[in-house]
């Protein structure tokens, strides 16, 4: 396989073995390798049962790994930053998902690219729109800024708004 991009979601809000939620999601940029670009970091209210915010990310990375490797790489980067299995949404050290790649839609056993749940995700959208506002969604045939302006106007009607 030639090279391939992903967009990867990085979270954390619990301090690990680097530090702070910011701290952790530092290290992880350089633990993932062939990052290319990278947003600002955000803080953002916690989605979900945990009362911390979390400190989110998205990285665009460059790698001739295939989807289900780069998950396997992911999961060994959360495990060497000491996530532990838990609650569903409990705290976590590290989170990294798979939101897209650039090979189209993907399902295989355990993983699922797009990420199901990105379109509704303002922590993903945001600092995804300011890497690549362009990229279409293969699911929805949406840019990623159609898919951030679509759930920021439902946001805008109510606050709590699920799925546009
Ligand atoms: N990740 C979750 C659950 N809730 N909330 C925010 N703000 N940011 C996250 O990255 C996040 C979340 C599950 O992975
Ligand atoms: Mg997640
Ligand atoms: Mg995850």
């Amino acid at each position: 396989m030639g090279r391939a991009s992903y967009a990867i979601a990085i979270g954390s809000n619990r301090r690990g073995y680097h530090g702070s939620p910011e701290q952790e999601v530092a290290a992880a940029l350089k633990a993932l390798g062939g990052v290319v670009a990278v947003a600002p970091v955000i803080r953002s209210a916690p989605l979900g049962p945990s009362l911390r915010r979390y400190a989110n990310t998205v990285a665009l990375v460059e790698s001739p790994l295939s989807p289900p490797e780069m998950l396997a790489r992911c999961k060994a980067i959360e495990r060497s930053f000491g996530r532990r299995r838990g609650r569903r949404w409990g705290t976590r050290v590290l989170d990294l998902d798979l939101v897209l790649w650039s090979g189209g839609p993907w399902a295989s056993h355990g993983l699922i690219v797009p990420h199901p749940a990105f379109r509704t995700r303002d922590f993903v959208l945001d600092p995804l729109a300011q890497l690549a506002p362009d990229w279409r969604d293969p699911v929805s045939s949406l840019t990623i800024r159609q898919l951030a302006r679509r759930l920021r106007r439902a946001r805008a009607v109510d606050p709590a708004a699920p799925a546009p």
